[in-house]
């Protein structure tokens, strides 16, 4: 190398860092056009063993590397160039913060001497994701001294590892370049191939609560007031991230099998949220699904108090069941740094992995009988369980089409092995009131941790990216609000399906609506015609209004296995709102029934 060759210089270091990267596993780069960045991307059109995908909008690259991330299991970058361009980036920071999700940030920026003297597109980068980020780098510019080389693949590693780890989550480089950026014809720069080749990662499965390595022996010193604790009727609360969707796609999870030998050795109910990663998959008698619709009836809902809880996972998407558990002793099995309680009502929170924690326990149980409940417990809640499943089936067989049917046969329709990705707003929680559960495996994806509707086609085509055939269902502001993912969805395998029901509906189940102007100022409708918005795209797309139509529109895409589109669902809000206010009407009537006839 000519030692005056700045740009050899940039890219040599820049080659360094991706080979530490490459070491702890990743593999994707998702980058946004831009000068400065050139370095880094040059490294990597040098480097095999990255797939480079270019996305203009930075909001929607950042989103997609997190459909990437969440599915794939492994690290994913997201490069731009210095300026506005990583602000975009800030909502999917959030949310790989919130989900743990492991993204690396790789911001180009200009080098010290340029920032804060007002040089063109320069504005302070440093920090800029405050606490999002679970570490932050600002290396300085490029050297090639042996140390500097050593230190940039050492920093690469560290941030592969970093955001794989117990605390899995996003890890910010900022990386300053000074001109020029593109070097001469007589630069001789490579990988190392020593560091990539001999390291090669294997594929692991998302980071998740169930999966982390850690276990914290100190717990067997708790065995005695766990025990106690444990008297009485116990319930174990599975929330989102319990489960890797990865882990439920593949045959066997050691965690589900630990999860339900342990649920039947303490003869206790296992509450499954939707993004769990339990619902689907072979399951277990005491897999409770319908929980949302069976706590809304209050006799039922106090009769069924429990005397202590165990949540694994985030805290559930039901409110209902929220509520519920408020002020019952918990135990928190977190193999992480979060705390998650909103409730406080965590009296001990277990800093292990709970795969080993249920067999600990199961063994427990053995050992200590008071931890054992009355077996008529689970039953009870199993008789729900079947009771509301079979009322809901009837139910809907009479009822009105809605998002109730829809989702009833979108997931007997969906393949074993496919992924969907279901939005926030009403379509994870009308999932939640309908799915029950099934035995064919199916990843359900969501991006929960920040609850936003943002991002969601990016995120999909992310999904979609990793190999999963993963179908996506959103509410019709949801669509709206990432109309650069558009740009994305063009070969999907599976289709997008929008519940276009006039705006934010689930306003419509809040206080605000009835208030003055609500239409305009809270349910916002936007009055886009799609199918003039997509045509431009070269989107397929279909417009369905019946269950029928959406039957057949659906059946045709998952035979057709390429160029899906997107579904247009025309929902009629107020009768899906009637319909299920009904329903749970009916059901109070029902339950109390069955109650009152029960011996
Ligand atoms: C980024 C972001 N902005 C605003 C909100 C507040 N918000 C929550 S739900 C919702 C309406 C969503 O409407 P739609 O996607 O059509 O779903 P629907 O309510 O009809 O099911 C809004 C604006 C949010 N969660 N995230």
């Amino acid at each position: 190398m000519n030692d005056t060759d700045q740009g050899c210089r940039n890219l040599r270091w820049a080659l360094a860092l991706l080979d530490g990267l490459v070491s702890g596993g990743l593999r994707r780069l998702v980058f946004s056009p831009g000068s400065r960045s050139t370095p880094l991307l040059l490294a990597a059109q040098r480097q095999p063993l990255i797939e480079l995908t270019p996305i203009v909008d930075e909001r929607s690259a950042a989103f997609f590397a997190l459909g990437l991330a969440r599915a794939g299991g492994r690290p994913v970058g997201v490069l731009c160039t210095s300026g506005s361009a990583l602000a975009h980036w800030f909502p999917a920071v959030i949310e790989a913060y919130e989900s743990e999700i492991p993204l690396i940030l790789l911001s180009a920026d200009r080098p010290p001497e340029l920032r804060g003297w007002g040089a063109n597109q320069t504005i302070d980068q440093t920090r800029l994701f405050g606490g999002f980020v679970r570490e932050f780098h600002d290396p300085g510019p490029a050297e090639t001294t042996s140390e500097a080389l050593k230190t940039m693949r050492a920093l690469g590693a560290r941030a592969a590892a970093v955001s794989l780890g117990n605390w899995p989550g996003p890890v910010h480089l900022n990386l300053p370049f000074r001109e020029p950026l593109v070097p001469q014809n007589d630069c001789v720069a490579a990988p190392n191939p020593l560091l990539t080749l001999s390291r090669p990662t294997p594929p692991k499965a998302a980071p998740s609560a169930a999966e982390a390595p850690t276990w914290n022996e100190e717990v067997d010193d708790w065995s005695h007031d766990l025990a106690a604790m444990m008297g009485g009727r116990g319930l174990i609360c599975c929330g989102p991230g319990t489960c890797s969707p990865l882990s439920t796609l593949s045959t066997t999870s050691s965690f589900a099998e630990a999860l339900w030998a342990c649920a039947e050795r303490l003869a206790v109910p296992v509450l499954c949220d939707p993004l769990s990663g339990l619902r689907f998959g072979p399951g277990s008698p005491h897999r409770i699904t319908r929980y949302d619709s069976l706590l809304r009836q209050p006799a039922t809902a106090a009769a069924l108090k429990p005397d202590w809880i165990l949540r694994i996972g985030r805290a559930p998407v039901s409110k209902t069941l929220l509520h519920w558990l408020a002020d019952i002793p918990t135990i928190l099995v977190d193999p992480g740094q979060g705390w998650s309680d909103p409730n406080k009502d965590v009296r001990v929170r277990v800093n292990a992995d709970a795969t080993s924690f249920c067999h600990w326990l199961a063994a427990l149980a053995q050992d200590e009988s008071r931890t054992v409940c009355d077996p008529a417990w689970t039953a009870q809640w199993a008789a729900h369980e079947q009771q509301i499943a079979a009322l809901t089936t009837a139910y809907l067989e009479d009822a009105p089409w809605c998002e109730a049917q829809l989702l009833t046969d979108l997931l007997a329709q969906l393949p074993a092995g496919d992924g969907l990705l279901c939005a926030n707003s009403m379509p994870i929680r009308q999932l939640d009131t309908w799915s029950g559960s099934r035995d064919a495996a199916l990843g359900i994806f969501g991006n929960r941790g920040a609850s936003g509707i943002d991002g969601q086609s990016s995120t999909l085509a992310g999904l979609n990216a990793s190999g999963i055939p993963v179908s996506g269902l959103l509410g019709d502001l949801s669509f709206f609000h990432d109309l650069s993912g558009l740009l994305l969805l063009r070969q999907l395998v599976r289709p997008c399906i929008v519940i276009n029901n006039g705006g934010g509906r689930i306003f419509d189940y809040l206080p605000q609506h009835g208030l003055p102007e609500f239409e305009r100022l809270w349910r916002t409708p936007i009055d886009v015609d799609l199918s003039a918005l997509l045509r431009p795209f070269q989107i397929p797309h279909c417009i369905v209004s019946t269950g029928a139509e959406f039957h057949d529109a659906l059946a045709d895409c998952l035979q057709r296995q390429q160029a899906s589109g997107v579904i247009e669902v025309r929902v009629d809000a107020t009768v899906s709102r009637a319909v299920h206010h009904q329903f749970w009407r009916e059901l109070q009537t029902q339950l109390f029934t069955t109650s009152a006839r029960s011996p």
